[in-house]
């Protein structure tokens, strides 16, 4: 089946056609890791792109979110059984910060690599990621902040984990439009990722070289 279809309807925002495309892929047999790697990453590496370059607004953009969402609702359960037990990750955007299409996309692209993802959602408090260390004890931590008046929150979710004894059971990576490398360093996250897709890779090589 041609996956290029499936990336057209991301790019387009094409809800429905999206979800019937990936449930016809997956229907015809094609593997839920090439759907969601040809299909659906591809798509929204596009998006990306086109964002970048000035050629789709906000709007659109969310819209391209919410079909690669939709799409990926149909194959999530394929997806945890084949992942290939890459491990946990938990990911969230810290207290007072409503902006989660960037960390959703980040969700997304670890999921694509064969994570688990628990995703806590928006706005969530300090605690919330230190108790889900505790409960889900993921490999893979990833908090997202798109606000200068948010991103201090990171610090203190490490500190949190450090009072909690858990600071070296977890791998902490954060991203998000106002962080920065010097930041996460400074702050004693273990990877910065400027994109979602640099978050896996980053990921990737962080484990290698352990
Ligand atoms: C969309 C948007 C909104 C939407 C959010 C909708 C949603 N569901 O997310 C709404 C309208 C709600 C919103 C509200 C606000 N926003 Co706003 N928003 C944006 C905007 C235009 C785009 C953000 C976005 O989605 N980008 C696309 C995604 C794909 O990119 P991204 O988020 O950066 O994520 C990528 C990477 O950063 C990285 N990444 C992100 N998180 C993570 C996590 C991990 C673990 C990893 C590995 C990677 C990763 O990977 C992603 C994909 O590659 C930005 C402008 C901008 N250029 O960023 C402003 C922006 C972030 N917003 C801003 C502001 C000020 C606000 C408001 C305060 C506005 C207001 N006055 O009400 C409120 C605050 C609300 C709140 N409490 O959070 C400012 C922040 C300024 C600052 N330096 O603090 C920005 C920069 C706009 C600006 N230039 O002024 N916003």
């Amino acid at each position: 089946m041609d996956l290029s279809k499936l990336s057209e309807t991301i790019v387009k925002g094409q809800i429905d056609e999206a979800r019937e495309l990936t449930e016809e892929a997956a229907r015809s047999g094609v593997d839920v890791q090439e759907i969601m790697n040809q299909g659906l990453i591809v798509g929204m590496e596009t998006v990306g792109q086109k964002w970048k370059n000035d050629e789709m607004f906000m709007p659109e953009v969310i819209r391209s979110a919410k079909a690669m969402s939709g799409a990926l609702d149909i194959i999530r359960d394929e997806l945890d059984k084949s992942g290939s037990g890459a491990g946990t990750m938990v990911i969230g955007t810290v207290a007072g910060d409503l902006h989660d299409i960037g960390k959703n996309l980040a969700a997304m692209m670890f999921e694509g690599a064969g994570y688990k993802v628990i995703n806590l959602g928006i706005d969530q408090p300090n605690e919330a990621f230190v108790n889900a260390v505790k409960e889900h004890k993921p490999k893979v931590l990833g908090i997202s902040a798109l606000l200068t008046t948010t991103m201090a929150r990171m610090g203190e979710i490490i500190n949190g984990l450090k009072e909690a004894g858990i600071r070296d059971e977890v791998t902490v990576i954060i991203g998000g439009a106002p962080v920065t490398d010097d930041f996460a360093q400074e702050i004693g996250a273990d990877i910065y990722a400027p994109n979602a897709r640099a978050g896996v890779e980053r990921a990737e090589e962080f484990f290698k070289a352990k």
